[in-house]
């Protein structure tokens, strides 16, 4: 993934114990698990900005979700542009879906932790109407309806990463807000021990 050297703006205090922060893209996000942007900083991101380019632009970043029944990424009152919204694992294999939000916000897009295994980085990804993720042979991963419903993939390309392409057919372009909850900068992860029991025993004999 291509690291990126910028300042996270927009900081803002959502309590005492933790300060949240709103990234911005910077240039443009890759669509890619090879050159999502990577947001700089660390603890709680509440918030990634960003812009839908002309020719199709799909932009993807890292996210860490420390715990998945709280993700919720949603651009409903953040985007006026008919956005379609993904979630892949690190190496691109769909998780989740939406295209227009299941409560009611319209044409915006709303993704949750719904179809997550567990706390890990995650790629978040933001597309316009019908801008889709394809797998190496060119099939769609999910299928384009229903399209108020957050799903799991159900494509003809259903199980493979998005690794080569996207479908190139996006309807708009233009600002979006996308607003995390349970989200943090990516790197974020939970600690997990790798160090044997009698490496362990070593330790604290
Ligand atoms: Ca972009
Ligand atoms: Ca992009
Ligand atoms: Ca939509």
């Amino acid at each position: 993934m291509k690291k990126v050297i910028a300042v996270a703006i927009g900081l803002l205090c959502v309590s005492s114990a933790a300060m949240a922060a709103t990234w911005v893209e910077v240039d443009d996000a890759g669509d890619l698990p090879g050159t999502a942007q990577v947001p700089e900083g660390s603890g709680p991101l509440d918030g990634i900005q960003g812009t839908i380019g002309a020719n199709n632009d799909a932009d993807m970043y890292c996210i860490t979700v420390p715990d998945a029944g709280m993700l919720v990424a949603t651009t409903c009152g953040g985007a006026t542009i008919d956005t379609q919204m993904w979630i892949f694992d690190e190496n691109g294999v769909g998780i989740s879906f939406d295209d227009d939000d299941p409560a009611g916000c319209g044409l915006q897009s709303t993704v949750t932790g719904a179809f997550l295994l567990g706390p890990g980085n995650y790629l978040l990804a933001i597309s316009t109407y019908s801008n889709d993720a394809l797998n190496a042979a060119g099939d769609e991963i999910w299928a384009d309806s229903p399209f108020a419903t957050e799903r799991q993939p159900d494509g003809a390309g259903a199980g493979d990463p998005v690794i080569a392409s996207w479908n190139g057919a996006g309807s708009s372009s233009g600002d979006y807000f996308i607003a995390l909850t349970g989200v943090e900068f990516c790197g974020g992860v939970v600690p997990t021990i790798e160090k044997s029991w009698g490496e362990i025993k070593s330790i604290y004999k």
